[in-house]
């Protein structure tokens, strides 16, 4: 198998950022309109070049910042690339430092309690606190699932990529809807990694290897508890399929069936479902725009959780097409960006030492 190249690495960490940054502008909104997203997009784009004036600069106005998504996916850089592995007591103590550091990057309310714990100079097990969220349940919030492209940017092995996704995921999120959502996005963007992939042979890989995730006691327990259907995430991926099958799918019923919520389970299908479905035109999204715009100018349209939606879609398309369709004017406008290129290049570079 081929090695994946540079490009789709930092098209994985810039989609991700993208998604992040521009999705945060729409975060929360139940209604999206299409043609307001799309004039806030086109403000982006560099100023025509006035008459006999001077020459166009680059983006317009302030830049964009990133959310607590971007804000944790950077510590589970951070952590990776200083360590050369996972380390669950160094990954922790960056989450808590960072929300000491900035804590009003928007960070679900919840999670606030872990850092709060972890900080504690009496934490001595750094997954406790994790586990003592809603009465011991454990959170079921896409939080682990949003920062987690880091993980199959550093493991290449399939088994590796599931193990760390998880162990990532349960510094925060102990219940088995918040951490095999994040378990379903690592193995995302890690087939978005290899060369042509069909999108039928994505999505059956997906199924197959979330049927034996979700299999084990405590998936199956967690997802009865709180009132699902046994293999909730791999249901939800057969909807997928199916919905692929079709000529078109209303908003409406992507809505109903897949969510636009901050639960793992009403997010992460629906930023696979966006990735996937946007690999073709959309007959309301401008043909200018190519694939990776497209998915994360659909996810934003969407509503709802607009910047964790976009920036898990963003991760795995930046991943899928690489840096060539992340547009330079959309980047620019996005904090630290700079820093982002530089964080996919050591990665690679971590990436292809362990192989
Ligand atoms: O999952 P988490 O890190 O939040 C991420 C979201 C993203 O949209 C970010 O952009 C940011 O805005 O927040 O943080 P948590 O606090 O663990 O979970 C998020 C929310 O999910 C919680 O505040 C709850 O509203 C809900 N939630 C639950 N509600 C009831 N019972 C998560 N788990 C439970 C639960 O077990
Ligand atoms: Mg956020
Ligand atoms: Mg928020
Ligand atoms: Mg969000």
């Amino acid at each position: 198998r081929p090695r994946p190249g540079l490009a789709r690495f930092r098209g994985c960490l810039a989609g991700a950022l993208l998604g992040d940054c521009l999705g945060a502008v729409f975060e929360g909104r139940s209604v999206v309109k299409l043609p307001e997203l799309l004039s806030f997009l086109k403000g982006l784009e560099p100023a025509p070049p006035e008459e006999g004036g001077e020459a166009a600069g680059s983006a317009r106005g302030e830049s964009l910042p990133y959310t607590d998504d971007t804000a944790m996916s950077r510590s589970v850089v951070q952590s990776l690339l200083a360590k050369q592995e996972f380390d669950e007591v160094d990954m922790a103590k960056r989450f808590a430092e960072e929300y000491k550091k900035e804590p009003n990057r928007g960070y679900g309310m919840a999670v606030v309690n872990v850092f709060k714990k972890l900080l504690s100079p009496k934490c001595s097990d750094v997954f406790e606190p994790a586990r003592a969220q809603f009465n011991g349940k454990g959170s079921y919030g896409n939080g682990g699932a949003m920062r987690v492209a880091g993980i199959p940017l550093v493991y290449s092995d399939i088994q590796d990529v599931k193990k760390f996704a998880k162990l990532s995921a349960e510094l925060t999120h102990a219940n088995s809807l918040g951490y095999n959502g994040a378990i379903l996005q690592a193995l995302a963007v890690h087939l978005a990694l290899q060369e042509g992939l069909s999108r039928e042979t994505f999505l059956e890989q997906l199924i197959s290897h979330m049927e034996h995730v979700e299999a084990d006691d405590k998936s199956l327990s967690d997802a009865r508890a709180l009132g699902f259907e046994d293999l909730p995430f791999s249901r939800r991926l057969k909807k997928i399929k199916e919905f692929l099958e079709l000529s078109s799918v209303p908003k409406a019923d992507v809505l109903f069936e897949l969510g636009n919520g901050i639960a793992a389970l009403r997010s992460v299908p629906t930023a696979i479902y966006s990735f996937l479905r946007c690999m073709d035109a959309d007959p309301d999204i401008p043909e200018h725009y190519n694939a990776l715009q497209r998915t994360i100018i659909y996810c934003i349209s969407l509503g709802g959780d607009t910047d964790t939606i976009a920036t898990m879609a963003g991760a795995i398309a930046g991943a899928y097409y690489g840096e060539e369709q992340v547009p330079p004017s959309w980047e620019q406008s996005c904090e630290a960006f700079q820093e982002t290129q530089r964080m996919a290049k050591s990665l690679y570079e971590l990436y292809c030492q362990r192989l």
